[in-house]
C-alpha cells in the first residue's frame, strides 16, 4: 500500500486483500460416477415413468402433410389413415361419395386416445399439381404453408408471456405421392443426352418409368425445410417385381440428385439408429401403399379395401401392400424422432435465418390464437 492513504481502508484496498471468489469454470467438471448399488435405490429410472404420466395429461401433436401430383390418391391415403387401426374414426363424406378433387390445404385433426396417452393427429391435405400448362414454382404455396407454421411457433415462442405449453402445428413429417407410372425417364434421358446421344438409346425404353422432374425439382425444395418421406402411390397397380424395381429406381434418382428423405444418414444418432435405418433407406423406401376408405367383409372381419374382379386388395394386409409398414414406421418407431428433427433441425435452420434477417432481433409478436393442449 502507498504512503500517503489514510488508516482506515478503502472498500478498493479491502478487496485487494480479501480474494475474490473464483470464477465458476466455464465447463463444468467431468461427472464423479458412482454406483447406485453403494447408495442403495436411488429411482433415476423413475424418469421414464414420470415422463410418460407427464405426456398422458398433456398429449401431444403430430402434424403429417400429404403432397404429390394429381389424382394420386392423397385424400384417400388421409381417410385410410384416420379410418384404419390409427383411428377408426369416420371421413368427412359418406362411404358411396366420391372424394372431390382437392382444391385448398386443408388440415383435418382428431383426437385419438390410446393406454391414457392423447394425440392430437392432424393430417393436411394438398391439392394435386402438374395438371397445369405452365408448372413453374408449384410447390410454393406448399413451401409457404410450412414456413407460415414456423413463423407462428416462433412468435409464441419470442412472446413475453408465452404459453406454458405452444401450440405446434408445423409439419413433422410430408408423405411425397411419386405416381407408379411415372411419366419420364429424366435421368437416363439427360445421361444418354450427356454422352452426346452416342451408342444404344435402348436401356431407356426397357428401364420404364421414372421420377419425373417436377417431382424432383418439388422435392429438393421440400427436403430442405420439411421431413420427406416418399411413397409410391396406387401399388396395387405394379406387379411384383416392378414394384421391386421402381423402388430401386426411385431411390437411385433422390441419390444421383442429391434428394435427402427421411430418415436422414446425416442424423443417425449411434450405430444402432444407422443400422436401423439403413435398412429402411435401402430397403422399404419409397413405401408402396394403397388407399381405401371402403370396408369389406373378408374372413368375417371388417377390413378396408379396394375390390377388384381378382378379389379384395386389403390395405392393412403386409402381404398386399405398404400401407401398415409405413403407418408403424411413422407412429410406432419414428414419431418421437420425427418430432425431434422437425424441432432440433428444419426449425431451428428456419429460426437462425429470420433472426440474422432481422438483425437479431426477434420478429415482433402478433396476436396469437387461442391456446390449446399442445407441445413442441
Ligand atoms: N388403384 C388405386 N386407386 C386409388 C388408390 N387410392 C386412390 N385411388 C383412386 O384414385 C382417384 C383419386 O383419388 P384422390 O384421393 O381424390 O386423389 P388425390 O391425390 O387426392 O387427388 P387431387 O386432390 O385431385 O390431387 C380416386 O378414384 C380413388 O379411388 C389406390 O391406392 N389404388
Ligand atoms: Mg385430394
Amino acid at each position: 500500500m502507498s504512503k500517503g492513504l489514510p488508516e482506515t481502508r478503502t472498500d478498493a484496498a479491502m478487496s485487494e486483500l480479501v480474494p475474490e471468489p473464483r470464477p465458476k469454470p466455464a465447463v463444468p467438471m467431468k461427472p464423479v460416477s458412482i454406483n447406485s448399488n453403494l447408495l442403495g435405490y436411488i429411482g433415476i429410472d423413475t424418469i421414464i415413468e414420470q415422463m410418460r404420466k407427464k405426456t398422458m395429461k398433456t398429449g401431444f401433436d403430430f402434424n403429417i402433410m400429404v403432397v404429390g401430383q394429381s389424382g394420386l390418391g392423397k385424400s384417400t391415403l388421409v381417410n385410410t389413415l384416420f379410418k384404419s387401426q390409427v383411428s377408426r374414426k369416420a371421413s368427412s363424406w359418406n362411404r358411396e361419395e366420391k372424394i372431390p378433387k382437392t382444391v385448398e390445404i386443408k388440415a383435418i385433426g382428431h383426437v385419438i386416445e390410446e393406454g391414457g396417452v392423447k394425440m392430437k393427429l392432424t393430417v393436411i391435405d394438398t391439392p394435386g399439381f402438374g395438371d397445369q400448362i405452365n408448372n413453374e414454382n408449384c410447390w410454393e404455396p406448399i413451401e409457404k404453408y410450412i414456413n407460415e407454421q414456423y413463423e407462428k411457433f416462433l412468435k409464441e415462442e419470442v412472446n413475453i408471456a408465452r404459453k406454458k405449453r405452444i401450440p405446434d402445428t408445423r409439419v413433422h413429417c410430408c408423405l411425397y405421392f411419386i405416381s407408379p407410372t411415372g411419366h419420364s425417364v429424366a435421368l437416363e434421358w439427360w445421361q444418354w443426352l450427356s454422352r452426346g446421344g452416342q451408342g444404344s438409346s435402348d436401356a431407356l425404353t426397357s428401364l420404364g418409368p421414372s421420377l419425373r422432374p417436377l417431382d424432383l425439382e418439388f422435392m429438393k425444395h421440400l427436403s430442405k425445410v420439411v421431413n420427406i418421406i416418399p411413397v409410391i402411390a396406387k401399388a396395387d397397380t405394379m406387379t411384383l417385381e416392378e414394384k421391386s424395381e421402381f423402388k430401386q429406381r426411385v431411390r437411385k434418382e433422390l441419390e444421383v440428385n442429391g434428394i435427402e428423405f427421411y430418415p436422414q444418414k446425416e442424423f443417425d444418432e449411434d450405430l444402432e439408429d444407422k443400422t436401423e435405418n439403413d435398412k429402411i433407406r435401402q430397403e422399404s423406401m419409397p413405401f408402396a401403399v394403397v388407399g381405401s376408405d371402403k370396408e369389406y367383409q373378408v374372413n368375417g372381419k371388417r377390413v378396408l379395401g379396394r375390390k377388384t374382379p381378382w378379389g379384395i386388395i386389403e390395405v392393412e394386409n403386409l402381404n398386399h401392400c405398404e400401407f401398415a409398414l409405413l403407418r408403424d414406421f411413422v407412429i410406432r418407431t419414428h414419431l418421437q424422432d420425427l418430432k425431434e428433427v422437425t424441432h432440433n433441425i428444419h426449425y431451428e435452420t428456419y429460426r437462425a435465418k429470420r433472426l440474422n434477417d432481422n438483425g437479431g432481433l426477434p420478429p415482433v409478436s402478433v396476436d396469437t390464437e387461442e391456446s390449446h393442449d399442445s407441445n413442441p
